[in-house]
């Protein structure tokens, strides 16, 4: 994942957008409040696909998961410009040291709370002590740097083309799709998600990890894959690069592969292609028509709530009409 959003969109009420974004990363961070975080990120959302801009928080408050205290912010921002309460905030040294040690990937709020601490308060001190960090954290401060560059939709395509070349090469029977904010149809992403499955591996076969690790060894033999970050049997993370060139537009990117079963492909589909916000809506219209969906299976629930066999599916218009939901595109999934 990567923990910067696509700026693109033209959007009335992004100033709103960004100080309820910059409220959720500090519940996020500092406080570890997730339910904070959820709902300052799903107000910021709402707000985000609201085609006027805001005149009041009272207009706001009529806006889905908007409630009195943000209306009141959004008010106070209106009137001053500002917000007292994220003054206080940034004003707080140990506060932006957790913000910004938290953008090193395998840096989480706990980890950053730490070094934090142990008198860590940035990026800077942090390259004067490597040895805190593990190996995923190590290579994150290394290419930190490239790490909080967008990916141009044109790069994204080369290195679509150059990973799914060397796949092919190994068997035709892959079948490969970069996901993400990619598939979404984003003019910059922040990782790229490939999702990997083979006809030979399915949900009744037995696990395959050499499917996954064959895959890795040949990117990093042609020095496609240039770190690995973890590797499991069906989760790659890493980082990447376009071999063979000293071009500087080409930066050290970070790259996820997963890898699923052949039969559970669609699930897998619609669940990497996100937006995240919109994977959580779904599951939670899935639940309330009483379904259980996940990155695997879509599930009828049974009186007691227990999950029944997961339902035929055959592509993602398929998972939308068993819920009754009007099938959305990618494009339409940036929630
Ligand atoms: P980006 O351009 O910032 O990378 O935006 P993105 O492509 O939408 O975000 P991402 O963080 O790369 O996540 C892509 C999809 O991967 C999400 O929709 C989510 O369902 C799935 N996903 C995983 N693992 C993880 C994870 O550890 N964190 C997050 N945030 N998403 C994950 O498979
Ligand atoms: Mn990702
Ligand atoms: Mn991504």
């Amino acid at each position: 994942m990567s923990k910067r959003k696509d700026p693109t969109t033209e959007n009335p009420n992004k100033e709103f957008c960004d100080f309820l974004m910059e409220l959720a990363n500090y519940e996020k961070n500092v406080n570890r409040q997730m339910h904070k975080y959820n709902a300052y990120r799903k107000a910021a959302g709402v707000l985000a696909k609201h085609s006027e801009k805001i005149k009041s928080g009272k207009e706001a408050k009529g806006l889905e998961g908007i409630g009195d205290k943000i209306a009141k912010k959004i008010d106070e921002f209106i009137q001053t410009g500002k917000l007292q309460k994220l003054e206080k905030i940034r004003a707080s040294d140990t506060n932006v040291a957790i913000t910004e040690l938290t953008k090193v990937t395998g840096i989480g709020p706990a980890a950053a709370q730490k070094l934090v601490q142990e008198g860590i308060m940035g990026i800077e001190d942090l390259r004067k002590h490597t040895d805190k960090l593990n190996h995923h954290q190590q290579i994150g401060l290394k290419h930190f740097e490239d790490f909080e560059k967008r990916i141009p939709r044109e790069e994204m395509v080369a290195l679509q083309d150059k990973a799914f070349g060397e796949i092919i090469k190994l068997s035709p029977d892959y079948r490969a799709k970069v996901c993400g904010s990619f598939r979404r149809g984003a003019e910059s992403s922040g990782d790229i998600d490939i999702l990997l499955s083979h006809s030979s591996f399915t949900s009744t076969s037995k696990k395959m990890p050499e499917l996954l690790k064959n895959v890795v060894e040949q990117l990093e033999e042609i020095k496609f894959i240039t770190d690995r970050l973890s590797l499991g049997d069906s989760k790659f993370m890493g980082v990447c690069k376009m071999p063979d060139t000293d071009d500087k537009k080409y930066a050290f990117r970070r790259i996820d592969i997963r890898l699923l079963p052949y039969d559970q492909y669609y699930c897998a589909l619609l669940y990497f292609t996100g937006s995240d916000m919109f994977n959580k809506d779904m599951r939670g219209v899935a639940l309330e028509k009483g379904f259980t969906l996940n990155e695997y299976t879509l599930r009828p629930l049974g009186s007691t709530g227990v999950p029944g066999e997961p339902l035929p599916v055959e592509s993602e218009e398929d998972i939308f009409d068993y819920l009754d939901m009007t099938y959305k595109k990618p494009s339409e999934r940036n929630a």
